[in-house]
């Protein structure tokens, strides 16, 4: 299936979501290598340049640009959902959508989507199998990486044994999990004294933890101060309002056990079972 992807295939650009994670970047230097292997010339495409936390991935010092070029012969997107969220939107005739997401809108022309799959780095090292190509100790490590990171390391409930399993095989292959681990535990200075002001403001209330803050948080401040707000022994749930210089309050809501997707929607908000949120409203 793998190999089929790329014949008769001179070049190929390779694109992920806005704002990519670790599964997305993973996922896109994955099919680079592959590319590279197969001896097809190959593009990555991302709107910024990397940021210096990810350069532990293999393929991150691989040239990147900003702005793709449509003479391509295919595409390949990776852990996209639809095709709007794209960071690029090439002719969807010419596009190949590889992903995990249980929403995903088979945007492409060709569409491997698996759902069962906990990560599209999990999803690529699946269809690796059985295709005669090599997977190096580098290759092993940023797949590791994608599944490490999209499992909230190794935390998610659909860790199961086929996931550790895999994680197995990519230490016999040469992945480091120290490497992994350490990387992507690894929190930004600005990150760590956010963190410290909203657990400064928290309060236990009934059961749930809740902090409000004010200030401009992006999503990797709110993705960890709400980690660390839901670690609170006997809560439900955790509760984190940001609030912005006109008195509106964006609310950031975590759980393990009840559906705040439900309680997020009753306020026009949305996200997942485990994790939601609502835009900024003036409340009270
Ligand atoms: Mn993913």
């Amino acid at each position: 299936m793998l190999r089929y992807l790329f014949e008769n295939t001179k070049s190929i650009g390779i694109i992920g979501h806005q704002n990519p994670d670790i599964d997305c970047l993973s996922s896109i230097f994955a099919i680079a290598d592959i590319s590279s292997q197969l001896n097809t010339d190959f593009q990555i495409y991302l709107k910024k340049p990397l940021p210096e936390k990810y350069s532990f991935l293999n393929y991150a010092k691989h040239r990147i640009d900003l702005e793709i070029k449509s003479n391509h012969c295919k595409f390949i997107s990776v852990d996209c959902a639809n095709y709007k969220r794209l960071m690029h939107h090439p002719d969807p005739l010419k596009l190949i959508n590889i992903d995990h997401h249980k929403s995903n809108t088979n945007y492409g022309s060709l569409n491997i989507v698996d759902i069962s799959s906990n990560s599209t780095s999990q999803l690529i090292f699946k269809l690796l199998q059985n295709q005669n190509l090599h997977i190096s100790k580098d290759l092993a490590n940023n797949i590791l990486a994608g599944i490490y990171a999209d499992t909230l390391s190794l935390q998610t409930k659909n860790v199961n044994s086929e996931v550790l399993r895999t994680c197995s095989k990519l230490l016999r292959l040469g992945a480091s999990l120290e490497k992994v681990v350490k990387n992507l535990n690894k929190i930004s200075f600005q990150n760590l004294k956010i963190l410290g002001k909203v657990l400064l403001n928290s309060k236990i209330h009934k059961n749930y933890a809740k902090s409000r803050i004010h200030g401009d948080l992006n999503k990797d401040h709110l993705r960890i101060s709400s980690y660390y707000l839901n670690q609170i022994p006997n809560t439900k749930m955790s509760v984190l309002m940001t609030e912005n210089k006109k008195g509106e309050v964006r609310t950031s809501l975590r759980s393990d056990t009840i559906s705040v997707h439900e309680l997020a929607k009753k306020f026009n908000g949305g996200g997942h079972q485990t994790a939601s949120g609502f835009e900024y409203k003036k409340l009270n």
